[in-house]
């Protein structure tokens, strides 16, 4: 139920989207700079991604007393995880928790979708409209909206005529799907279809995976935390909040100094063996090496698919997982529970679209061009228009009437992944260019929120009215987040989504900004200290 009074149309900020960067930019804006907010959100309850993504298997990739707000003491004495990574329900439950604890819910309009925002020139206002017609202007414009928020079902011929039922994961609907009885096909080897493989074959009377492109992945070995941990985490919150904040990646693990060159071969065995029993996304950090020389990288990879090769004893299924064209954690590395040993069960096929792949989609299942599956449902894990599709949605106007889909064109364009020019007043929290998707996302999303809030406040004390960065600065930004990138092999993967080329059509910029948390935090708090002087304010 909403509790928002729709006849009060003027607020200082709007803020799109209720998942953890809008409801912290809430509280930081409302509660620390006692700001009139209204926080607009598509579902019917806070949790942003994880409103969305409930399909089978769904869990965070971090670990679960990392994956947390860290701002207050007290919310991380209250909350007690009860499993190594959180699984989508129980996330929700937090988030539920933490609009609780903060009353955040009284200040968000739920069921209501941004349908555009422009920005008017004259009243220094942006104003925003919802798919139910309802109008808001305000000073601020900040979007909170995710950077995997936008699912992909790619155009495949057919699919419209198709009898049974078909599901994207990041749309799942909320009173789940049964699988009991159904022949089942997935199209989709990501991160997500990684954890929804061994979930749905366990529940389906068979379930045939449809693999375009092989992938690697790492036991996460997941389990209940002791009562040990859940203590240990609670003393040592501060440590953490350290840790955190020093790891590139925002995660709770140091990177390895050594280089794969500085050990011999079986000490090297010996340390991904070690790694692979711990598991987790912490395999990378083995070498420091790994995604920056493709011969270390090589040593990785080989080790995995090795892994692959013994696990799976259906010899044609090994041989299609373990074919990986592109080097380990070059896209992002998925982890999971009983992935590769899923293909030793009797209901599961496994095809491989690259030798054989879908010409499309009828009545009764997917046509390839070898074969027929019959199947009673679809379920695309083809994951999303990742970064700039969420933005690019809202129809956000800028001055001049410039539409954010004609600034970005070619490609994304921001400062910092905080501000784009030509759209003054407005704050994409986690926008491309920025750290975001490389790093443990609640930790990005706090220096984010936080650089924004010092930023209203020194706006606020100052009288400034309005701040805006420059083509310039977006155009310096924008080499600086190739030239880290270039350091990697990251965008060597010609297929990945970092760099939008799951897309058609899409432009082929790499997104993410790849030189590191910290070095980040760095460049932002410098222009904060520097009285934000690389912006105009005015
Ligand atoms: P991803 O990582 O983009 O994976 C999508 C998968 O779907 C991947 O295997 C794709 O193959 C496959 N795909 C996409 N389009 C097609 C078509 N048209 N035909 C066949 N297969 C296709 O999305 P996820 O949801 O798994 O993960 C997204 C992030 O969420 C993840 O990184 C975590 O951060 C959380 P491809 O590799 O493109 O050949």
């Amino acid at each position: 139920m909403n509790l928002i009074n729709l006849n009060n149309k003027e607020y200082d900020v709007i803020i799109v989207g209720a998942g953890f960067s809008g409801l912290y930019q809430l509280i930081c804006l409302r509660d620390q700079l006692g700001m009139n907010c209204l926080v607009v959100e598509t579902g019917d309850d806070v949790g942003g991604t994880w409103y969305w993504n409930r399909y089978p298997g769904a869990r965070c990739d971090t670990e679960s007393h990392a994956y947390s707000y860290y701002f207050s003491d007290e919310l991380l004495k209250q909350w007690t995880w009860s499993e190594r990574y959180p699984g989508h329900a129980e996330i929700r439950r937090y988030m539920n928790f933490v609009a609780e604890k903060f009353d955040l819910k009284k200040d968000i309009l739920f069921n209501h979708k941004v349908t555009s925002a422009q920005y008017n020139e004259d009243k220094i206002c942006w104003e925003i409209t919802t798919n139910n017609k309802i109008n808001f202007k305000s000073k601020f414009l900040i979007t909170a909206v995710g950077c995997l928020s936008n699912a992909n079902i790619p155009k495949i011929k057919g699919l419209e005529n198709f009898e049974g039922k078909y599901y994207h994961t990041g749309n799942w609907p909320k009173n789940g799907v049964s699988f009991v009885g159904k022949k089942v096909g997935q199209i989709g080897t990501g991160s997500t279809g990684i954890q929804a493989v061994p979930v749905i074959a366990e529940e389906a009377k068979h379930l045939t995976v449809f693999q375009r492109t092989a992938n690697y992945s790492v036991p996460a070995r997941n389990k209940p935390l002791t009562e040990n941990f859940k203590i240990h985490v609670k003393d040592k919150f501060k440590y953490y909040r350290e840790l955190l904040k020093k790891t590139p990646n925002g995660h709770p693990f140091e990177i390895s100094n050594r280089l794969v060159a500085d050990v011999q071969e079986q000490e090297m065995q010996e340390i991904y063996e070690k790694a692979w029993e711990k598991g987790g996304l912490q395999f990378r950090g083995s070498f420091s090496d790994l995604v920056t020389n493709v011969e270390a990288n090589k040593t990785a990879s080989d080790f995995i698919k090795s892994k692959i090769n013994e696990t799976v004893l259906n010899k044609k299924f090994a041989a299609i997982l373990s074919d990986i064209d592109h080097p380990y954690a070059g896209k992002r590395p998925p982890i999971d529970t009983n992935y590769f040993e899923t293909y030793n069960r009797d209901n599961i096929n496994l095809v491989d679209l690259r030798s054989n792949p879908i010409t499309q989609i009828d009545e009764k299942g997917i046509q390839t061009e070898k074969e027929h599956f019959d199947l009673d449902i679809i379920v695309f894990a083809t994951g999303y228009d990742a970064m700039t599709g969420p933005l690019l949605n809202m129809n956000i106007i800028g001055k001049n009437n410039l539409k954010l889909l004609e600034a970005w064109e070619e490609g994304p364009k921001t400062f910092l992944g905080l501000q784009v020019p030509g759209f003054p007043n407005m704050f994409t929290i986690t926008g491309p260019g920025s750290p975001s998707v490389l790093t443990n996302m609640p930790i990005a999303i706090e220096q984010h929120v936080e650089w924004i809030r010092d930023c209203i406040d020194f706006m606020n004390k100052k009288e400034y009215s309005t701040i805006e960065t420059d083509a310039k600065s977006a155009e310096e930004w924008g080499n600086e987040v190739n030239n880290v990138a270039n350091k990697t092999l990251l965008p060597t993967v010609k297929h990945s989504w970092y760099l939008g080329a799951n897309i058609p059509g899409k432009p082929q910029v790499f997104m993410p900004y790849a030189g590191g948390l910290p070095r980040y935090r760095d460049v932002c708090e410098n222009i904060k200290n520097n009285n934000y002087k690389e912006f105009s304010l005015n």
